[in-house]
């Protein structure tokens, strides 16, 4: 763990483009410039949010706070538990042989990533306080239309980085549990690693199985989106109902996408059983 003392908050988010005061600060006259153009930049984000399923904060993170952690990674990267699967968009690996093969149930493919988790980050990383400043939740909560967020209580969940390294890709799936899902993108690789997405693929009401075995045999390439982002683009997305995944990294670059996970009520930690399979067997409770 690094002992130089971290970067603070102001440092870490490009406040000129994206001016999101800290609600635990004292009002004053600075944050009250600022409070008409955050509203303006929550309701455009809410919108295109609403509209289109995700929305991205290009530039959010500055410079040099990204690369900090990016070498962060780097540095961590040989701990990172390898998750290397067949599984289908429900995140489940076995077949049901009661359904057809065909079945969006019964289609596997291919996703291997690996995972660097919350603990294995050094505790000043720009990428923590990021996540752990008031504004930060305070604006993902308003843009998402939460009347509160929280952090995540896991030891390994709250905040983490996710790296592809060449031929790495992550399948097409649909998030469970979260309502929604922030990223922000911290290193680009050479090629590829594309992260696409099929808006609405289903609802709350209608799995529509026939359309996403459509979508999942690669026959509605039209209706792809791919959302683009820089590095230091913070992306939210709602991920339960659109299928999403991330295309095949090529070359030597790691993809580091940092994944900051917030919840509705305090105390949020993961099933011992799901983290175990996400951060590997390090994370197992034994005894
Ligand atoms: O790496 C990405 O761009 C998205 C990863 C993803 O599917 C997720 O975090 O739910
Ligand atoms: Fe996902």
């Amino acid at each position: 763990m690094s002992c130089s003392g971290g970067l603070r908050p102001e440092d870490i988010v490009n406040l000129e483009a994206y001016p999101i005061a800290d609600p635990d600060a004292p009002p004053s006259a600075a944050s009250a410039r600022a409070a008409p153009a955050r509203d303006a930049l929550v309701e455009r984000l809410r919108s295109e949010l609403d509209s289109n399923q995700y929305c991205v904060l290009p530039a959010f993170m500055q410079r040099a706070a990204r690369e900090q952690a990016v070498a962060e990674a780097m540095a961590a990267r040989h701990m990172a538990h390898h998750i290397r699967d067949r599984r289908n968009c429900y995140l489940q690996r076995d077949l049901d042989p009661s359904l057809p093969e065909d079945h969006p149930r019964n289609l596997l493919f291919e996703t291997s990533s690996r995972m660097i988790a919350y603990d294995l980050i050094p505790a000043d990383s720009p990428l923590k306080t990021l996540y752990h400043w008031a504004a930060t939740r305070r604006l993902v909560a308003d843009i998402v239309g939460a009347e509160a967020l929280y952090g995540n209580a896991d030891p390994y969940q709250p905040a983490n980085m996710l790296c592809f390294e060449d031929g790495d890709r992550s399948s097409w799936h649909f998030d469970s549990g979260n309502a929604f899902t922030v990223t922000l993108m911290l290193q680009a690789p050479e090629a590829g690693g594309a992260f696409e997405m099929v808006p609405n693929a289903r609802s709350d009401r209608d799995p529509n199985h026939d359309y996403l075995r459509t979508v999942l045999q690669g026959e509605r390439p039209q209706d792809i989106v791919e959302v683009a982002r820089e590095p230091g683009s913070l992306c939210i997305f709602r991920g339960c109902n659109s299928l999403h995944r991330v295309s095949p990294v090529a070359g030597g670059v790691l993809r580091v996408m940092g994944v900051l996970v917030y919840e509705t009520e305090p105390g949020v930690v993961g099933d011992p059983e799901v983290n175990e399979t996400v951060y590997g067997p390090r994370v197992a409770i034994t005894g």
